[in-house]
């Protein structure tokens, strides 16, 4: 079999092989400015926008890619080489893979190689919409405040080098003052981060540093750009050498940098786009008056239960989500956690039967094919558990309701953060706050409490009597007879 590079010159020879742009690709402008070009964007937004271009859409919808940080250099990089161009591997319940190449990214930009190139792109009248995958700490939420942390040091340096930015803030602020002063119209800016009414908080966030660095761009802002929320799906684990082999081998196809994903995909939207938007209902997007229930669901569901597997997995000793899933004890245990946590507080959702929601959920999570990683779900978990347990936790508590389960898993959380695994293996632990972690998680071992003394994390949580009680029980139990014998023993009341 002769391999075949991704890249433009290569489409007519791939097509033989996969599934490629149907539309010309030299004809689609980007209407859209993507700002995180990772796995995820490209296993969502990206393949959404490429199927609708294929449907012989709109041309003006296509993406301009922004890498934001240095450590992003590499996946510039590859689309750079690939003409913006990728394999999206979608692992079938089946095993079988289903490939595309994806079209939809049309232009890409290396933030830190040149940040005005970004800035005038911003401020570029084509773009109509900014879309973005910042991840859940990208918003710089102080969840004890509910405010920005205007002292963060990379804000401060903004702040002193407005030109040179270095985090979205500088540079959405750049580029939409460059808006305004050219006379610009308005545009979207989208969240798709998985945060409770993520584009409220997009606009709190914004304007607050807006408020410090250009007080006379607020009133604009308010009134030329509009954030709707929205709620993203998909399940895309870290793209592995086995991917790129198994591409190669079963296609000839040489790409540097595939996406591998799950089947299943939704996209819930608030059709709020002050400067027009793509029809991407017709390639199955859901536009929707109030977001905010879905969001709720999935946030708690979903990936309130990928961190439960995660964290549990990871001090048992497993590697992927299905292994953590396949284990009877901890799928009972995430099952209950769900029925008697979570669904109490979700209320009704009209259309949705949240016991069918937990179930697809235990089946996705089970996919033996998708090998997500345990590390990829416990990274940066400072930023997750808020937003995807504590507001759970914070409801039982007002209603009375139990808030064992979700103790005991963050009980294990305090114990994970010690870096050791119940074997005796090292976890290798990726979190902005890891130090402060691992402090607390050390106080912790002669006084647990002391893990939740973290307000940036869990805010006034360690004053609530109940819930300490609780969590200490749990600490002590699991440190005493380790997370399994723990979860059989919760599994039988
Ligand atoms: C995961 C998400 O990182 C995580 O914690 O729960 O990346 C999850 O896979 C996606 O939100 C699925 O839509």
């Amino acid at each position: 079999m002769d391999y075949y590079k991704v890249n433009s010159k290569n489409l007519s020879l791939l097509k033989e092989r996969v599934s490629v742009p149907t539309y010309d690709r030299t004809n689609v402008k980007a209407g859209i400015l993507h700002i995180g070009i990772g796995g995820f964007h490209r296993a969502h937004e990206a393949f959404y926008t490429d199927e609708l271009l294929n449907k012989n859409s709109n041309s003006n919808w296509g993406i301009c890619g922004v890498a934001l940080l240095s450590f992003d250099q590499r996946i510039y990089q590859t689309l750079k080489d690939q003409n913006g161009l990728y394999t999206l591997i979608v692992k079938e319940l089946d095993g079988t893979l289903t490939k595309t190449i994806i079209g939809s990214i049309v232009d890409y930009l290396f933030a830190p190689e040149n940040p005005i190139a970004v800035i005038e792109r911003i401020a570029n009248p084509e773009i109509k919409i900014i879309t973005l995958t910042i991840t859940e700490g990208g918003y710089n939420y102080n969840e004890a405040t509910g405010e920005f942390e205007i002292e963060n040091p990379s804000i401060q340096k903004d702040l002193k080098n407005p030109n040179d930015p270095k985090t979205v803030f500088g540079y959405l602020t750049q580029g939409l003052k460059l808006r305004k002063e050219n006379n610009v119209s308005g545009c979207t800016i989208q969240s798709c981060d998985n945060i409770q009414g993520n584009g409220h908080v997009t606009k709190k966030m914004l304007l607050s540093y807006v408020k410090h660095a250009e007080p006379e761009l607020v009133s604009w802002i308010e009134s030329h750009v509009s954030f709707p929320n929205s709620m993203v799906d998909r399940i895309t684990p870290a793209t592995v050498s086995a991917d790129m082999a198994a591409l190669k081998e079963t296609s000839g196809i040489e790409d540097a940098w595939p996406v591998v994903c799950e089947p299943f995909k939704q996209w819930v939207i608030e059709d709020d786009f002050i400067a027009g938007r793509p029809a991407w209902e017709k390639v199955g997007a859901q536009f929707v008056e109030d977001v905010v229930p879905y969001e709720k669901m999935k946030l708690s569901l979903l990936n309130a239960g990928h961190s439960v597997l995660g964290i549990l997995g990871t001090l048992i000793g497993y590697s992927t989500i299905d292994e953590v899933v396949n284990d009877t004890v901890v799928s009972a245990f995430l099952e209950a956690y769900m029925e008697q946590e979570v669904i109490p507080t979700l209320g009704d959702l009209e259309g949705v039967d949240l016991n069918e929601y937990k179930k697809s959920l235990l089946q996705r999570f089970g996919n033996i094919y998708i090998k997500d990683q345990v590390d990829r779900i416990c990274s940066e978990s400072s930023a997750k558990i808020p937003k995807f347990m504590l507001p759970t936790v914070q409801s039982q508590l007002k209603d009375g309701g139990s808030i064992e389960l979700a103790a005991f898993v963050i009980a294990s959380w305090a114990i994970y953060s010690l870096g050791v695994d119940e074997n005796g293996t090292k976890i290798p632990i990726k979190d902005a706050v890891k130090a402060v972690l691992h402090e607390k998680a050390v106080a912790a071992k002669s006084n647990p409490k002391a893990f939740l003394d973290i307000e940036s994390i869990f805010g006034s949580l360690a004053d609530s009597e109940s819930f300490v009680e609780v969590f200490t029980k749990s600490y002590q139990n699991i440190m005493q007879f380790g997370v399994k014998k723990c979860l059989i023993d919760l599994n039988s009341k």
